[in-house]
Parts: structure tokens; sequence; C-alpha cells
């Protein structure tokens, strides 16, 4: 029997030698390789934290005291200790245990999360819970230096800053958000752990100046300006100081000894604490501490190799967006690229590549990228943002306010629109329709494959006023890339085959299984329609009236919520244009949507050649056919 599996909940951790503890430390790095090679999921991230979380758990008293994590990728090793090791098998699987913190799952997981930069806030408030109810617990935020990127984190260390609270931050430095990390805060931290001077303890510090000569009354007050200003030379953690933390550290993060040491030290202090430590991304498994960024989440692997066993298949939406974007851009310098702390998962590796001061990787900022990408228009430029639906919900009021409201020449590109897979509730792109078809302005098109992908953008990038361009996850149709791009006009839908009995309306690929059930109805007597949709703002008002009247059945299927989606703008229309007597058959996701292959999230929720079929039955359909 191996240690780990002797730690059933984290005080088991507590009897455990200092010397034995490294044992450990390695059982759990090979159980993640073992299992995220099967299954997939974030492995440099955890690999960075296991010492850390060992540290965390055997410091503090979960699920007392709490322990709440940001982004929540990073929480496996959290996950093994808190008594999920059986059930770890099962990681990010249809019905299987989640890849980030969820309540429901275990008492250890206080806060549940997926998206970034929320630990601190969520800290603060567990942090005032307990002050208003005085109790007594510890409250811990654990944030990586990417996720200190994101505005709501500045936010909050601003709160609780102010708020004099008993909260500990520990910040797990790796030098890394999923690429390398960007901006000031990034370069400061740098300095911090690179400057020689970095653990020149305050309190030496304080020592020392009182013993600079000359400090009397007379020259009190120079004195203190020199004690600032050496301060700033010297103190490490001054902006955090200055924000009211007291700041521990830079510390190696896999000195096990001294994480628990420093944990102890801020346990044991008063008012707002940040720890800062040092981590090595991978740490402990070589191909992941070589290539952190493709390690940092990655689909089932050869463990010997870390290297994925790829199979050849279409290009992804993705690759043909990014593609796409560099060929526009190199007959148009006013085309500018934004991301927000994701060029590679958005496609834009190359576009940096090639136009590197036409590229911003802002951080985990979508609010700022949107807005910044306002600024960028008015300021004579065509800037394209690309972003996740799922993170594109943080920048909301940005895209209403500043980028619609006064008609900014921005190309929203909308990524991972639609079901994203295994990383579930948290990351599926299944609302973006419903929160952008109601902005009036906006334009919002979906290709039914990766060619008409092409000639989409190249239609937003040439429309003046604001964009959204949404395409989902996975690989292409595999269909031919036209050479020549062409606008499509805005607000034209597209008749894929007459059709007299049912219309079926497509959104996105899903038009692929309109087509393949239209086929299937064919055989079973039914003559359906199918329109590809490509506007859901502004719908082709013209083509459905004539389809309502004709077929007096639709049948509307999307990759996204039922509630306020493409299917309810087709209601909203009928009854807008008061055309009676059509029913409408919405097929789509009723609520949050679990993990799970997108395959199987298709079947399960009837986004499928059989859903459609099913549909047809409760329109009647198949009778109708049978007497006619
Ligand atoms: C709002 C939001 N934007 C983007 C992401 C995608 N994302 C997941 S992890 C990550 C990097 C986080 O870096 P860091 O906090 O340093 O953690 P590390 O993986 O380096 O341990 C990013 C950009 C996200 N989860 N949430």
């Amino acid at each position: 029997m191996g240690l780990l599996e002797r730690i059933h909940e984290p005080k088991d951790l507590r009897g455990i030698e200092l010397s034995e503890l490294k044992t450990l430390a390695q059982e759990i790095r090979q159980e993640m390789i073992d299992v995220v090679s099967k299954n997939g999921g974030h492995l440099a991230p955890n690999l960075g934290v296991v010492e850390l979380t060992l540290a965390l758990h055997r410091t503090f008293n979960s699920p007392h005291d709490k322990i709440v994590w940001d982004v929540g990728h990073q929480t496996y090793v959290h996950k093994l200790l808190t008594g999920r090791l059986t059930e770890f098998k099962t990681i990010r699987q249809y019905k299987g245990l989640s890849g980030f913190p969820k309540r429901g799952e275990s008492a250890h997981d206080c806060f549940e999360t997926g998206h970034s930069s929320t630990s601190i806030s969520a800290a603060v408030g567990f942090a005032k819970a307990r002050d208003v109810l005085r109790e007594s617990h510890h409250v811990v935020a654990v944030i990586g230096d990417g996720a200190m990127t994101g505005g709501m984190a500045y936010e909050a260390l601003n709160h609780a800053g102010h708020s004099e609270t008993n909260i500990i931050v520990v910040l797990n430095d790796n030098e890394m958000s999923i690429s390398a990390n960007v901006g000031a805060m990034s370069t400061y931290l740098n300095r911090l752990r690179t400057d020689p001077l970095y653990d020149k303890r305050k309190e030496d510090l304080e020592y020392l100046l009182k013993r600079i000569p000359g400090i009397g009354t007379k020259v009190a007050k120079l004195a203190a300006k020199a004690k600032d200003s050496l301060k700033y030379l010297l103190v490490p953690g001054l902006i955090f100081e200055e924000l009211g933390f007291t700041y521990l550290g830079p510390i190696d993060g896999h000195d096990q000894a001294l994480v628990e040491q420093v944990l102890d030290q801020a346990k044991n202090k008063k008012g707002p604490v940040l720890v800062h430590v040092v981590t090595c991304k991978g740490k402990g498994y070589k191909p992941a501490e070589e290539n952190p960024h493709l390690l940092h989440g990655i689909g089932p692997f050869d463990p010997a190799t870390g290297k994925v066993t790829k199979k050849s298949a279409p290009p992804t939406y993705t690759a043909v967006f990014g593609n796409t974007l560099c060929q526009l851009a190199k007959g148009d310098s006013e085309i500018v690229a934004i991301t927000a702390a994701m060029p590679s998962g958005t496609g834009l590796n190359e576009f940096a590549r090639e136009f590197p001061t036409r590229f911003f990787d802002v951080g985990i900022a979508e609010q700022h990228a949107v807005t910044f990408a306002a600024g960028l228009a008015f300021g004579g430029l065509k800037p394209v943002v690309a972003i996740y639906s799922t993170f594109y919900q943080r920048a909301y009021d940005q895209v209403l306010h500043d980028v619609c409201l006064q008609e900014a020449n921005v190309v929203l590109a909308i990524d991972r629109a639609g079901v994203v897979g295994d990383d579930g509730p948290t990351h599926h792109g299944v609302f973006d329709i419903s929160i952008f078809r109601i902005i009036p302005n906006l334009i919002l098109m979906a290709p039914k494959d990766e060619n008409e992908l092409r000639h989409m953008l190249y239609t937003a990038l040439n429309y003046k006023g604001p964009v959204a361009l949404r395409y989902p996850r996975s690989v292409g149709q595999g269909v031919i890339l036209d050479d020549k791009l062409t606008e499509i006009p805005i607000g034209k839908a597209e008749v894929l085959k007459e059709g007299r009995d049912v219309t079926l309306i497509g959104v996105g690929p899903m038009v692929q299984t309109c087509l393949l059930a239209a086929q299937e109805l064919s055989h079973r007597g039914v003559d359906a329609a199918v329109i590809n949709l490509r506007y859901i703002n502004p719908l082709d008002r013209k083509l459905l009236s004539h389809y309502a009247k004709l077929t007096k059945k639709f049948i509307t299927i999307e990759d996204h919520s039922l509630k306020g989606g493409m299917g309810t703008a087709i209601l909203e229309f009928l009854e807008e244009e008061g055309i009676d007597g059509v029913t409408v058959e919405r097929l789509g996701y009723p609520g949050f949507v679990e993990q799970g292959p997108i395959p199987k999230l298709f079947t399960v929720h009837g986004l499928s050649v059989k859903g459609i079929m099913q549909a047809a039955e409760r329109l009647r359909l198949f009778r109708r056919a049978a007497q006619s």
C-alpha cells in the first residue's frame, strides 16, 4: 500500500514525517500523470503545486479553514488529498469527478471556479462572513501569477487591504499564464524573484534604518522620507505592502519545510498577508517542465514522451480563423488582433509571429480587451478580439456599452461557442447567443463550416459597426477552403434544401445535422426544407416568413441554451410578424450542461439526427406523410 492510499482526509497528512512527504509527492505526481495521460486535463499546473497543496493541508484545517482556489484547474492534488483518490480516475469524464472545484463533490471545495481571478473576492467574502458571525477560522486564497493579471484580483486586493480582515493570499508564481505571463505586474514579480536582496527581511530593514545616524527630532522628517525611499529600494513586495498586506517571500514553493514554515507564520499574523511562492510549472515530469505551455491543458498523451498521439483530421475552426486573419492582415495594415491570455487557444500564434506590433496579449483581462478594442477602433484600426464564448460573459457590459452603443468597428470572434467537452459547465459556451443577440446593432453570425467562417470573417472586417462571429471548439467539416473571399450579405440566410412539410433551421455546424436529418426524413416520406440561418441578428425575416407560411412547422437546432437562443429569436420573430399557426420545436440545452465528450452531450440533449426525428414525431409529421 502506498502512502497516498493512506490519506483519506487532510488530517491524515499531519502524522506524516517531513522525510516521507517526498515519497508522497512522488506518488501524487505519478497518479496525476497516469490519469491525465488517459483522460486529458490540466497536468502542468497541478505538477507545480504538489508541495504547496501538501503544505496548505498540513498547515490549515480544511474544511473548517477555507481554501479558495483561483481558476481551479490546479486542484487535482487537493482532490487526491481530500478523499477522492478512488474516483480520481473518472476526472473530467461524463458523470465523473470535475476537473475544477465543485461544492457538491466535497466539503473541501468551498468555492466553485473555472473562470479566473475570483479567489481573492470570494475569500474576502468568506473572511467578512466569519467576522460578522464572530467565527474564527482561517481563509486562504490561492492565486496564480496569470490569474493575478485579471482585474477582479486587484479590486479584491484593494478591498481586502482596506478592510484589515484576516486573510491569506498565496500567490503561486510560476512565471506562466497558459503561455508566458504578460504585463507590468509580471515584470514586477520577476524583479522580486531575481533581486538578490529579495530575502532581506523587512524587520531587518527597520532595524537598520533605526541605526541611520542623524535620526533626531530635527531630522525625523527627512529620515522618514529616506526610510520611504530606502524601503522602495529594499523591501520586497512593496506594492502589496502599500495595499495593506504583509508580504512574505518570495520562497521556493518546492521546499516543503520552508513553505510550511512561512504558511505557519502567515497564519499567526493579523490582517491581510500575501505569501509569494515561486514554483515550477510541470515540476517533476520532464516533458511538462520543458513544455509547460503544451502540457498546461492536454488531451490524452503518451506518458513516456508527453506527446499527444494526433490523428490526422481537418483543421479546427480556430486554426482556420487564425490563418484567415493572417491572410487578410497581409493586405490590410489596419487589422490588429487581441487576445486575453490565450494566443494559442484562439489561433493567434501565427498572427503574433507575423505581425508582432499589431498583436496584443492583454493577460486574463477580457473586460479590458474589449474596451481596449473600442479605443483601437476609434483610433483608426480594425481590431479583432478573439475570446472564448464563456469568457466573453466577463465582458458583457464592455461589448454593450463600449463597443455597440457607440458603434465601434470591432470584430468579436467568439471561439469555443457551444459545448466544449470535458472542462464542463464552467467552460461551455452556451449563453453567447442569448446575451449578444439582444444588442440591437450587433451583427451576430455563425458559419455552417470552416469555409463559411472564412467568408464571414472577411464580411465582418468589411462591415462598418460591431460584428460578432461564433464558432465551435471542434475540427471543421473537412470542406474545401475557397481562395477568394466574398462578402455574405448581412442578414441573408441560405436555403440548402427546398421542402414543403417542415423547415429545419440550423445555426453553425448544427446545419450539417439538419442536412443529414432531412435525408432521413425523406426516407420516411417527409419533405424537409433546410435553412442555414447564418445570421442570428438580424434574422432573414423575408425567408423565414416564406417558410413559416409554406411549411407551418419549424424545427430549430442550436448548440446553445434554449432560453434566449436562436429558437427563441424565431419565436419572437413569428410573434412580431403576426404569423399564426406555426408550430416550433426547439432543440438546444435546457440549462447548465454537464461535462462529457462533445458527441455524447449532443446525443444526450437531442442535438442529433435522432433528436430531429423525435421532434418530427412530436410534430406528427410521419402520420401526415403516411396518410398523404
Ligand atoms: C476569465 C478567464 N479567462 C481565461 C481563462 C483561461 N485560463 C485558464 S488557466 C489560465 C492561466 C492561469 O495562469 P496562472 O493563474 O498563473 O496559473 P498556472 O496555470 O500558471 O498555474 C488561463 C488564461 C480562464 N480560466 N478564465
